[in-house]
């Protein structure tokens, strides 16, 4: 069958074009599916335009189309196994992390679900009595969604959940190097019932299936995960027809530790916050600023830790974490430890592919921890989105701050410390979207996700991950229309 999802049809590429998807841990081929090009994203958008201007979808009582994504939500359940077997073959990722995060999607589409039909608008009052004023929530219309590879069917089910819990219709593009779960996604919502045209899928790289999303005057907003660079491309070419835009590019989160932490949970902690997934997480705690007359206690047991971490692949019982994406992206990440060196950091830990000859055919990068980084530094002003920890040293409060904060980016953070009124004064100055006090990385779809400053443009999840997908309409109704004579009243300009 083909892998084209094109109004409610399984087609191929129009141009024939097939791709084949390995996985990162061993490069073994582990799916060959259909490459689309622009003629295919053109038709899709065309599909879900003629869903969304002609079809029952926008105008179905939120409430039926809410009980829809809780019947998704179950489906995804039944089918978990399967599915973080095919998140693990295309990531390299463990295939517990990938069950992990099948729960995340199932929890996304029951939020999204439940929230659907809960919110008539507003009744304003106008201040007169002939007048009604209500202000509504309306779909957006045509969305495009644009995303990543490294948390490939969560971060789809973050947008698409939102999309048609709001009444939209949708064309999806995941990474072109991990679409596996986005295909059974579909298999899914067409299962569930949602109707065809609803939601469409293209698969392929970004300049050729994707581009057309943020250009094409028939899609209304463009949502858009992955790296900077691109976000920026993607902000740009939708300006052109000046649609909605939403963008989740990343950090440089800081992971900040006072002298005062609970040090052995804080040490446990730094490790989980930029080494999980080998650092390829849009809030990795990739820098971490330590207190100066904690740091060489706090380096050393870091590094004590890092240096056990036990690689391999997704189905190895013994493995704590997994490959690299690509081995363009192993290349990036070494040349930004190169640099590093090079600027001045002391490797303590890493800085190298593995010795294991199990390994060899797998994109591994050794665990590394970089001491001694200042802020000027490549390594540590850029997402290197790898298994790469930088350390930098504070004195006080307000140094710490202006540290963590002095990055272009602003998606994530994190304190420790045991002072309470302390965590969350420096969690009120930092200039991040999500900020953790004494912990890392949890997140709940109730809560916003996002970033301030170059992280992003808008906030998923939450009721404001629900507005992303909703225009705001103001209705007013004048209850007894008379003429009002503004102009040229009866009687008046007469001889003129
Ligand atoms: O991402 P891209 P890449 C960061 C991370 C990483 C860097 C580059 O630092 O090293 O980005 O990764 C599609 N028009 N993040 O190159 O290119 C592409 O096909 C429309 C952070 O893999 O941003 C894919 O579907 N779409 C991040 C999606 O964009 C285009 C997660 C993301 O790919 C396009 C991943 C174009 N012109 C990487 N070009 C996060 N925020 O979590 C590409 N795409």
């Amino acid at each position: 069958m083909p892998e084209l999802f094109i109004a409610g049809q399984w087609v191929p590429a129009a141009a024939g074009g097939r791709r084949d998807i390995n996985c990162p841990a061993d490069g073994r081929r582990v799916a060959t599916v259909d490459e689309a090009s622009a003629t295919d994203t053109t038709a899709a958008i065309a599909a879900a335009r003629a869903a969304f201007d002609d079809g029952s979808w926008p105008a179905l009582p939120a409430g039926q189309r809410g009980a829809l994504l809780l019947r998704v939500a179950d489906l995804l359940e039944r089918d978990k196994q399967e599915l973080a077997r095919a998140e693990s073959l295309d990531t390299g990722k463990r295939l517990v992390e990938a069950e992990y995060d099948i729960d995340d999607v199932v929890a996304c589409f029951r939020y999204f679900g439940g929230v659907s039909g809960t919110d008539a608008g507003r009744v304003v009052d106008t201040g007169r009595d002939d007048a009604i004023s209500r202000v509504v929530r309306e779909p957006v219309g045509v969305c495009g969604l644009i995303t990543p590879w490294n948390y490939p069917l969560l971060q789809a089910s973050w947008k698409v959940a939102p999309a048609l819990s709001a009444g939209n219709t949708f064309v999806l593009k995941p990474s072109e190097l991990t679409p596996s779960t986005a295909i059974m996604l579909m298999r899914t919502l067409a299962e569930a019932g949602v109707p065809a045209g609803v939601a469409n899928l293209v698969l392929g790289a970004g300049p050729e299936a994707g581009a057309p999303l943020a250009v094409h005057a028939d899609v209304d907003l463009v949502s858009f995960t992955g790296g900077l660079a691109t976000g920026r491309q993607v902000m740009a070419a939708a300006a052109g027809t000046v649609k909605r835009v939403a963008l989740e590019l990343g950090g440089k989160n800081p992971n900040v530790v006072f002298a005062d932490a609970d040090v052995e949970t804080a040490v446990d902690y730094a490790l989980t916050a930029v080494f999980l997934h080998s650092g390829q997480v849009c809030s990795a705690g990739a820098r971490l600023i330590v207190e100066d007359s904690l740091h060489d206690e706090f380096v050393d047991a870091v590094v004590a830790r890092a240096r056990r971490i036990r690689l391999g692949g997704p189905f190895d019982p013994e493995a704590e974490t997994g490959p690299l994406i690509s081995a363009a992206h192993l290349a990036r990440v070494e040349q930004y430890v190169a640099a590093g060196i090079a600027e001045g950091a002391v490797l303590r830990c890493g800085g190298r592919r593995p010795d294991d000859p199990g390994l060899a055919e797998g994109y591994f990068y050794l665990p590394t921890v970089l001491d001694e980084c200042e802020r000027g530094m490549r390594v540590v002003a850029e997402e290197s989105f790898g298994p790469v920890l930088t350390v930098e040293r504070f004195r006080g409060e307000d140094e710490a701050v202006r540290i963590a904060n002095d990055t272009i980016y602003g998606l994530a953070g994190a304190v420790w410390t045991q002072d309470a009124g302390r965590g969350q004064r420096v969690a009120q100055r930092l200039r991040h979207g999500t900020i953790w006090i004494n912990d890392y990385h949890p997140y709940v779809p109730q809560a916003e996700w996002g970033g301030f400053k170059q992280s992003g443009v808008g906030r998923e999840l939450g009721p404001t991950g629900l507005d992303e997908y909703r225009e705001i309409k103001h209705i007013w109704q004048n209850v007894r229309p008379r003429p009002q004579h503004w102009f040229s009243p009866p009687g008046a300009n007469d001889g003129r």
